[in-house]
């Protein structure tokens, strides 16, 4: 990379479009994707951000096959609930792309094609797992074994979770077919093999040069050591699955290329489809393919090897034959894991808490801030409610809230709300300008190094001295005996409230936005940058407005509410009083309703009603249309696919307008609680529920 760097490329792992995003996800890789993201553009960086959907591989059809559907109707679920939660969560990303576009699929092939076409990658005829009752070749998570490594016994067909460790299916000890729970056969296939070790020599270089210049993070730099240690392998990078790129070879057709091998390349197609998106096709090459641009990767450490070793290799064999070099990763800060309450996120276990469900409760900048002061930099951290009420409160609310509120507030009182001169400094306003001078260039040196949490600790600092020389001070007393001491102390609190909405801004951007209004300065102006933020930059007279609290306390209650939500609503239940039972009837009268199952195909709000949707369901072979009140209680997209219970004889009715030819079987509690009875596993649509 040349120095200095013209453009700052970043990148964040692509998560898989097969479930919703939760905390742990934010700490890992995409909250510190966009703290620096966020403050490289305060610093008049040319930045270009990106991410997208990892729509292939084993995760996405395994969950398919689990809902009984394809893998689309997954992809096409979960890759906008994903980007639309990311936005909740205000993520500034320049492009959120998925790689089942053809764009994607194109570019994945070109880099296959040439691999084939420079007999980089090789055909090998290689033993491999096959489960004789399901018929097929267990890929990936198809199998599940011990790992040779740690021993973990959820170790599965590529990846160790537990350690980390990139495996071949082979390796692993005491392998079950993920299907049907039989221990597999060993049979023979042929894939493409991309010769990692030829590159290990060039990869060790390579992160030495990376790291003494950009300074690598510890653990990413211990399990790089631990894979040289061991010497790379060929790897396969093709599969016999039909989900995925088609490998591009004659004869071959009926394999898939490997996900990881696809995923890594969705950086790049992601940045041109930014580019063709914004009308200039040819600006990606300007991140990708100048040297200097500073490439940075954000992800969680169970990704380090392919970004660190597999992607940086494809790319160095692709650069070996052209001009037009792409970039490496001049760092990749891979966090460790955040736990919640004490335990492992798990979707399986369900243990944890979505992103969108938790910003149901709380603002997006208090997670964000909560998330930051705590990110599992150097070693795995954990998340509890308690912990972040508190933080929340005695942090955010204590410290910047109440320094902002006191001081806009003192200024609406006494002075209309017009910013006073500034007169003589005093000691204490010396120390204090002082310390706001320090603090960008202490902030700006840890996040430049991916030390998040540090800089942010540095901006609460400011904060607290903010407030400590507020009180110093006194200008309740000096309002009157000393009336130019207390213009200057206001007009310097005035400007630290400027100073750090831009320092606040990569962490709180809500909060930021926020602070800029209540200063009457409706968005930052180009001068507002992270090099301006000591500037006096806020002129006597200036108008200020009406004070706002800017950040309201976390109560016990809310804390509360979202324990209950996490608990489900078994312990509700047992508190609350039920409905009064209605009169006997007998069998005959219930003989009358007619339950079908059924699946649920379509749903879509019904335009107008905050309560309504209509759902398009099959029984057997006939479609209905129902009107359903439930919109409070499910997303339309969550309903698709699922099989419930309809009472297939009511007379056809009218709601809003539409017509609804059944009704749907759901139980609801005097809370106000409601949830769909469903079938608890496969059954034809149309069975009878008796
Ligand atoms: N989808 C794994 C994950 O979500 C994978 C990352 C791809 S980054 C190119 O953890
Ligand atoms: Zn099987």
């Amino acid at each position: 990379m040349k120095q200095p760097f013209e453009r700052i490329l970043i990148t964040a792992a692509l998560p898989y479009a097969n479930g919703y995003l939760h905390l742990g996800h934010l700490a890992g890789a995409y909250l510190p994707a966009d703290i620096y993201a966020r403050y490289q553009r305060l610093k008049k960086r040319n930045v270009l951000f990106i991410c997208g959907s990892d729509e292939h591989g084993v995760a996405i059809t395994v969950s398919a096959e689990k809902e009984k559907t394809i893998p689309k109707t997954i992809i096409d679920r979960y890759h906008p609930a994903n980007k639309s939660v990311f936005e909740m969560f205000e993520m500034s990303f320049d492009n959120y792309s998925r790689t089942s576009l053809p764009l994607h699929h194109e570019t994945t092939k070109e880099f296959f094609r040439e691999f084939h076409s420079r007999d980089i990658v090789i055909a090998k005829k290689e033993l491999q797992l096959y489960c004789d009752k399901d018929k097929m070749f267990l890929a990936d998570r198809y199998v599940e074994g011990t790992c040779p490594k740690c021993k973990s016994t959820q170790a599965r067909g590529d990846q160790c979770e537990n350690c980390g460790t990139w495996l071949s299916q082979t390796e692993l000890i005491d392998p079950k077919c993920k299907i049907c729970g039989t221990t597999p056969v060993v049979r023979e296939t042929t894939h493409w093999y991309f010769p990692l070790g030829k590159y290990q020599q060039r990869l060790v270089a390579y992160i030495d040069e990376r790291n003494k210049r950009d300074g690598w993070k510890d653990n990413v730099l211990r399990y790089c050591d631990s894979w040289f240690k061991d010497g790379l392998q060929d790897r396969a990078v093709t599969r016999d699955l039909n989900w995925g790129v088609q490998v591009p070879v004659a004869g071959y057709e009926d394999k898939v290329i490997y996900v990881w091998f696809d995923a890594v390349l969705g950086y790049i197609s992601s940045a041109k489809e930014w580019a063709a998106v914004n009308n200039k096709p040819d600006a990606w090459k300007e991140f990708w393919q100048k040297e200097d641009t500073k490439y940075v990767a954000f992800i969680g450490k169970d990704n380090v090897v392919f970004h660190c070793i597999v992607f940086p290799a494809m790319l160095m064999a692709w650069n070996d034959a052209h001009t037009d070099h792409y970039v490496l990763p001049e760092n990749v800060p891979a966090n460790e894991f955040l736990n919640f309450e004490g335990q492992k996120f798990s979707k399986s276990r369900g243990w944890g808490i979505d992103v969108q469900d938790f910003l149901k409760f709380f603002p997006a900048d208090m997670l964000r801030y909560a998330l930051a002061v705590n990110l599992p930099e150097t070693r795995d951290s954990d998340f509890y409610l308690k912990d972040f009420q508190a933080r929340i409160n005695n942090e955010l609310a204590d410290i910047v809230g109440n320094f902002v509120n006191r001081t806009l507030a003192f200024t609406d009182k006494n002075y209309g709300g017009i910013v006073p001169q500034l007169g003589k400094l005093s000691a204490l306003d010396e120390e204090m300008i002082n310390t706001l001078k320090q603090t960008p260039i202490k902030t700006g040196e840890l996040f430049e190094h991916y030390r998040f949490r540090e800089g942010l600790m540095e901006v609460m600092n400011l904060a607290r001295a903010a407030n400590k020389y507020f009180n110093d001070n006194e200008p309740w007393k000096t309002f009157k005996s000393n009336p130019e001491r207390c213009a200057t102390t206001l007009h310097i609190s005035i400007q630290l409230v400027r100073s750090l909405a831009i320092l606040l801004e990569p962490v709180t951007p809500a909060t930021s936005a926020k602070i800029w209004k209540l200063l009457n300065l409706n968005t930052p102006s180009k001068e507002d940058g992270w090099d301006s933020v000591s500037n006096f930059t806020m002129n006597d007279g200036h108008q200020l407005n009406k004070p706002e609290i800017l950040i309201n306390k976390i109560e016990d209650k809310q804390i509360d509410e979202i324990t209950k939500f996490l608990e489900g609503s078994d312990k509700l239940q047992a508190s609350l009083p039920i409905a009064p039972l209605k009169p006997t009837i007998t069998i005959d009268d219930f003989k009358k309703i007619d339950l079908r199952v059924a699946r649920v195909i379509e749903a879509v709000k019904v335009p107008k009603s905050d309560k309504l949707l209509k759902l398009q369901v099959e029984i057997g072979n006939e479609r209905r249309q129902v009107i359903a009140g439930i919109a409070k209680h499910y997303k339309p997209e969550d309903l698709i696919g699922k099989l419930i219970v309809v009472v297939a004889n009511l007379q056809p009715a009218k709601l809003m307008g539409q017509e609804s030819q059944g009704m749907i079987l759901a139980a609801s509690d005097e809370s106000g609680s409601l949830t769909l009875i469903g079938v608890q596993s496969e059954i034809s649509l149309g069975a009878t529920v008796k």
